[in-house]
C-alpha cells in the first residue's frame, strides 16, 4: 500500500480530471479512508486548482435525492465545490471529448444573498439568505472506472464536479411551493425522465441545511454570492455527440445546452 499522503491523492484525482483518464478508486488503496480524510483531499484539490488560477463559484450537495441515491448505491449526501471553469452558457455548447463519461442530471440552484453558518439552521433562516432560484443541469463525471465508487472516493474526487449549466431567469423564491414543482428532463425533445422539488430531501431548502452543517463541522461556511445545487432530481442520464438536453422546472424556466464532438 501506497503512503497516504493527502496532496499525492489531490493531485491524482485532480490530473484525472485534466487528462480526461479514469483511474482506480483510492479506497482499493486506502481502505480505511474516513470521511474526514476524503474531504481533506478534497479541499486540497481546491487549493491546487485555486493556485492554478481556477476560482470557486460556489458548491453543491450530492446524492440528496431517493433516484440517485439508488442509482449510485450510496444513501449519504455530500458536498463538492464548483469552478468557474465548470460553467457554461444556457444553450451553450458541451465539447464530449473534453469529459470522461459524463452525465446530466436535472437541479434546483439557489444563488446566495446572505452568509450562512451552522449546525442546525431552520428552513426560514435558509430562505432568508437565498436571493434566487434557478433551473439547472449539473454534469456529474466521476473520475473513477466505469462511474464506481464508495462515499469516501466520491467525497474526495470534489463530489464528481465537472460542468453546470444555469437557466437565464433567476426568481425570488419567496412565495413559491419549490417542493411541489415539478421537474423534467428531455434529450432531443423527448422527456426521459422527471421528478418534483421534494426529491430532494423532502424540500430543496433541506440540502442547504445539510450542507451549512457540513461546512461547520470544519469551521466553514456558505458565502453570499455563492451559487449552490441541491441535488440532482432526476437520476443522471448519458448523453452522447450531437444530443440536445433540456431541463424545464414548472415556475422557473428552462435550461439546456448541446453537445459537440
Ligand atoms: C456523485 C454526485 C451526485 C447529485 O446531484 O446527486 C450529484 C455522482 O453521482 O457522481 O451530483
Ligand atoms: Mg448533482
Amino acid at each position: 500500500m501506497r503512503e497516504y499522503n493527502v496532496t499525492n491523492l489531490a493531485t491524482y484525482l485532480n490530473n484525472a480530471e485534466l487528462t480526461k483518464q479514469e483511474i482506480f478508486k483510492i479506497t482499493n488503496d486506502y481502505p480505511e479512508l474516513t470521511n474526514e480524510q476524503a474531504y481533506d483531499i478534497q479541499h486540497e484539490i481546491v487549493r491546487i486548482k485555486s493556485q492554478s488560477g481556477d476560482r470557486v463559484i460556489g458548491l453543491k450537495m450530492g446524492l440528496t435525492s431517493i433516484s440517485k441515491m439508488k442509482q449510485m448505491g450510496i444513501n449519504d449526501p455530500l458536498y463538492g465545490h464548483l469552478f468557474d471553469y465548470m460553467m457554461i452558457d444556457d444553450q451553450g455548447e458541451i465539447s464530449i471529448s473534453d469529459l470522461i463519461h459524463p452525465k446530466a442530471e436535472a437541479e434546483i440552484a439557489f444563488i446566495m444573498g446572505k452568509d450562512l453558518a451552522g449546525e442546525d439552521l431552520d428552513e426560514e433562516t435558509i430562505l432568508d439568505a437565498i436571493k434566487f432560484v434557478v433551473p439547472a443541469i449539473e454534469i456529474v463525471d466521476s473520475r473513477y472506472e466505469n462511474f464506481n465508487f464508495t462515499l469516501k472516493d466520491v467525497i474526495a474526487d470534489n463530489c464528481s464536479s465537472s460542468r453546470l449549466i444555469l437557466g437565464s431567469r433567476f426568481i425570488n423564491p419567496k412565495g413559491l411551493e419549490l417542493d411541489l414543482l415539478g421537474a423534467t428532463l428531455a434529450i432531443n425533445n423527448e422527456i426521459i425522465d422527471s421528478g418534483t422539488g421534494a426529491a430532494v430531501l423532502g424540500h430543496p431548502l433541506k440540502p442547504v441545511i445539510v450542507l451549512a452543517k457540513l461546512l461547520s463541522k470544519r469551521g466553514l461556511k456558505i458565502n453570499a454570492g455563492s451559487l449552490i445545487l441541491t441535488g440532482g432530481i432526476t437520476k443522471a442520464h448519458n448523453f452522447r455527440e450531437g444530443d440536445m438536453v433540456c431541463v424545464r422546472i414548472e415556475n422557473l424556466g428552462e435550461v439546456s445546452f448541446k453537445t459537440i464532438k
